[in-house]
């Protein structure tokens, strides 16, 4: 599990270079920036239950299959398993946004997800559907500009959005 700072380091160091002005010039904006990413992190984490939930109601009215007896969010288990997954998911987009790297969501969260799901016979396709409500969600809560001063966003947006699109493609 690497962040922003131990992945350049750890770059560097396999080349046995030192730090290039262009990668301390990307860190030197994640520091400038670090109050607008932890903010981020602090709004998505504190709003994770409404997050998960608007986005899983949202999915099974698109997909009522996934609710109808035989579908893959039919009974109270496989519903929680459901909940529960999306709730992991966005969780490690939360640890990723923070570090400003997704290798703790590739390596913990993301590998063999797929597989996971193909043994299960969860479509992975539904999944991640319900990982891009997830993103629309997280985004809007992100950038609402109410009770928080205010400034450009644009980049940690795309960011957070990139952790959101690789989970969404590591089980479509
Ligand atoms: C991944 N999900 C499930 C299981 C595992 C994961 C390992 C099997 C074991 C169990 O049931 O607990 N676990 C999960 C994860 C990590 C992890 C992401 C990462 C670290 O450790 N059903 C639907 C939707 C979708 C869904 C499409 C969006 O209709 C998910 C939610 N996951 C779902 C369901 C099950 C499951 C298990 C229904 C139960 C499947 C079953 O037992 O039939």
């Amino acid at each position: 599990m690497l962040d922003a700072f131990a992945k350049v380091v750890s770059q560097a160091d396999t080349k046995g270079e030192f730090l290039s002005s262009a990668q301390l010039d990307a860190l030197s904006n994640v520091v400038k920036d670090g109050s607008k990413r932890l903010d981020a992190v602090n709004r998505m984490t504190s709003n994770a239950s409404t997050i998960v939930a608007n986005a899983a109601r949202s999915l099974f009215e698109e997909q009522p299959q996934l609710i109808q007896p035989g579908g893959n969010a039919y009974t109270n288990r496989r519903m929680a398993a459901c909940l529960r997954d999306m709730e992991i998911i966005l969780r490690y987009v939360t640890y990723a946004t923070l570090a400003g790297d997704s290798s703790v969501l590739d390596d913990r969260c993301l590998n063999g997800l797929r597989e996971t799901y193909q043994a299960l016979g969860v479509p992975g396709g539904s999944v991640a559907a319900g990982v891009a409500k997830m993103k629309d969600a997280a985004i809007a809560i992100v950038n609402d500009p109410n009770g928080i001063t205010k400034g450009d966003c644009s980049a940690l947006v795309s960011e957070i959005a990139s952790y959101f699109d690789r989970a969404a493609a590591a089980v479509a």
